[in-house]
């Protein structure tokens, strides 16, 4: 047996079997293999090809055995590590254009400043304004860190300086750890969100969820960053800054059940899955919960 041959069958079978060169398919999906911001543990930029390699071994149904046969998922494949951090964000804001053009856009990162370039893309493909809900256990409100302002630690920073999403429009979820000048600037901007994971665990998932779509009504569109390192580390050890006390992979499931199918959610990036750092692929299969999920509300809410 040839090698191509060998890899074909896996290959037919990408995404279950749903993935398709339609231009009009309900999903896009681009990778963006980036970690050079990381700033403790490596391995995010190989997070997009494990998620891929996984999904021929996904039955292809949401976890309330709804079918997904005939949704179609266009992958864009994933935008190539550039040396030159600032001419690799401009090509991952142009090439996230073509993932924005389909209902939904599906993103794997990479760690969490490949959110900056890609919100910077969704930004310009909203007319209106748009919603960010945030799930971590960072804020990743500072202004700068370790002397970069595009680090992952700075990403809502760089998120609230687009034009078209005011700060009461930015929702964290999950959130366990803080430094100084995060907090100073949640204390000047109020009317920003916060839900910390000691929120969910003490007021349940389901209310906070309904705080989340009661604070981003009305918006035109909305962008959700999935920071795999919200969940507990039990739920996602691969990770590379992991931090206990964190939520369930049910909690993150019902929360964005309630959000795609009460919100306009145009965008889903899951960042910050760190294979490398995995065990038995925990992480990632995790991830790959949430995007099936998402699979089968985007196909809902139609
Ligand atoms: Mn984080």
């Amino acid at each position: 047996m040839t090698t191509k041959d060998s890899i074909r069958p896996a290959h037919r079978r990408l995404w279950s079997g749903l993935a398709c060169d339609d231009p009009s398919s309900e999903i896009g999906v681009l990778g963006v293999p980036f970690d050079g911001a990381t700033s403790f543990r490596k391995g995010a930029s190989f997070a997009p090809s494990k998620i891929r390699e996984l999904t021929p071994h996904v039955a292809p149904y949401t976890e309330d055995g709804t079918s997904l046969a005939g949704l179609r998922v266009r992958d864009y494949g994933d935008v190539f590590v550039d040396l030159d951090w600032e001419r690799y964000f401009k090509t991952v804001e142009a090439r996230a254009q073509q993932a924005l053009n389909h209902p939904l856009a599906l993103f794997l990162g990479g760690d969490h400043s490949v959110t900056i370039p890609l919100s910077r893309a969704f930004s310009s493909s909203v007319n209106g304004r748009f919603g960010m809900l945030h799930i971590d256990a960072h804020l990743d409100l500072a202004d700068s860190f370790e002397g970069s302002r595009w680090s992952h630690a700075c990403t809502q920073r760089r998120v609230l300086e687009l034009p078209n999403i005011d700060s009461r429009h930015l929702v964290f979820v999950g959130i366990r750890s803080f430094m100084d000048d995060e907090l100073e600037f949640l204390h000047e901007h109020p009317q920003i969100g916060l839900h910390t994971a000691r929120d969910v665990y003490v007021r349940g998932i389901d209310d906070v969820a309904q705080s989340v779509v009661v604070q981003l009504q009305g918006v035109e569109s909305v962008y959700v960053t999935l920071d795999i390192d919200a969940l507990d580390p039990a739920f996602a050890p691969g990770t590379g800054t992991p931090e206990a006390g964190g939520l369930s992979t049910r909690d993150v499931l019902e929360l964005l059940r309630t959000v795609f199918l009460d919100l306009p959610v145009r965008a889903l990036d899951i960042v910050e899955v760190s294979p490398p750092l995995d065990h038995a692929d925990i992480t990632s299969v995790a991830a790959l919960r949430v995007i099936y999920g998402a699979f089968g509300w985007v196909r809902s809410a139609d």
